[in-house]
């Protein structure tokens, strides 16, 4: 193996790197905890308000190098934390998981209707799901964050998505990796008639949830979001 030199110059720039990095992905961190605890207080007050807790689970990750890097290669972004900043919008990602479709639907707008949160992109794959049948409601969402420099504003992912939603999309996850991305036909069968059972469960569960709390006038399905008008009214895009 060939010998590198490491003199004082390349030990100073890659603290150098090191410090930039963690700088980087600090934003990313505080970003984050802000879109929780917007959720969390939306939680409690809703749990309050309605006696009704709309979120089953919270969690939330700072995207790996590792991965970030394979997204950079294979985007083709120039390798400057400018270019990945304005590039790469799922550094941070939030994951809201809810009991029914209703619920994912009324937090993504309570969410996104507050004043400090600016609405980048909304991809609705529980209205237009996945080919592969995956389903959730995604939004990249800017958010300030104030720090002693000044204010930043971050990207952060938030998805939305059911507890059905949540576990075939785990096992789907699984499975894709345990088959290096090759998966056999007749799972990717499965994983679809899954999704679909999944979804019809879902239904079932929502219709069973409102006569319970006697309100049994729902559709079939669930109701339709607004993304469309909460970007368009943000002067932002639907993806
Ligand atoms: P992780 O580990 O969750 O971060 P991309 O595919 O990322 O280049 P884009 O437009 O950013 O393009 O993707 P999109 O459609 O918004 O989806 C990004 C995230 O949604 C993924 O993140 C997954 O978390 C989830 N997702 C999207 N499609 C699927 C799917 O078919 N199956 C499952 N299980 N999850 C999906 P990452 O970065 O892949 O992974």
């Amino acid at each position: 193996m060939p010998q590198v030199q490491v003199d004082d110059s390349v030990i100073a720039l890659a603290r150098e790197l090191r410090d930039e990095m963690q700088q980087f992905l600090n934003e990313y961190r505080f970003g984050m905890r802000e879109i929780e605890t917007k959720l969390e207080i939306l939680r409690d007050d809703f749990e309050h308000q309605h006696s009704h807790n709309p979120i089953e689970h919270l969690s939330s990750r700072v995207k790996s190098v590792d991965s970030m890097l394979e997204k950079i290669q294979r985007r083709g972004v120039a390798p400057s934390f400018d270019a990945i900043r304005e590039e790469i919008t799922d550094i941070a990602g939030v994951r809201v998981t809810c009991s029914f479709v209703s619920d994912a639907y009324r937090l993504f707008e309570l969410l996104c209707g507050q004043d400090d949160v600016r609405v980048l992109t909304v991809k609705d794959y529980i209205a237009d799901p996945k080919p592969n049948g995956y389903k959730s409601l995604h939004a990249v969402v800017e958010v300030p964050v104030f720090l002693p420099r000044g204010t930043v504003r971050v990207p952060v992912e938030v998805q939305f998505r059911t507890i059905a939603m949540d576990f075939w999309a785990s096992l789907e996850h699984k499975i894709y990796y345990k088959y290096d991305k090759r998966v056999p036909q007749h799972l990717l069968d499965e994983l679809h008639e899954a999704a679909i059972t999944a979804s019809d469960l879902d239904e079932r569960m929502e219709r069973l949830h409102r006569q319970i709390r006697g309100n049994d006038e729902t559709p079939e399905r669930a109701p339709a979001p607004a993304p469309l008008e909460i970007s368009d009214r943000r002067g932002t895009h639907a993806a």
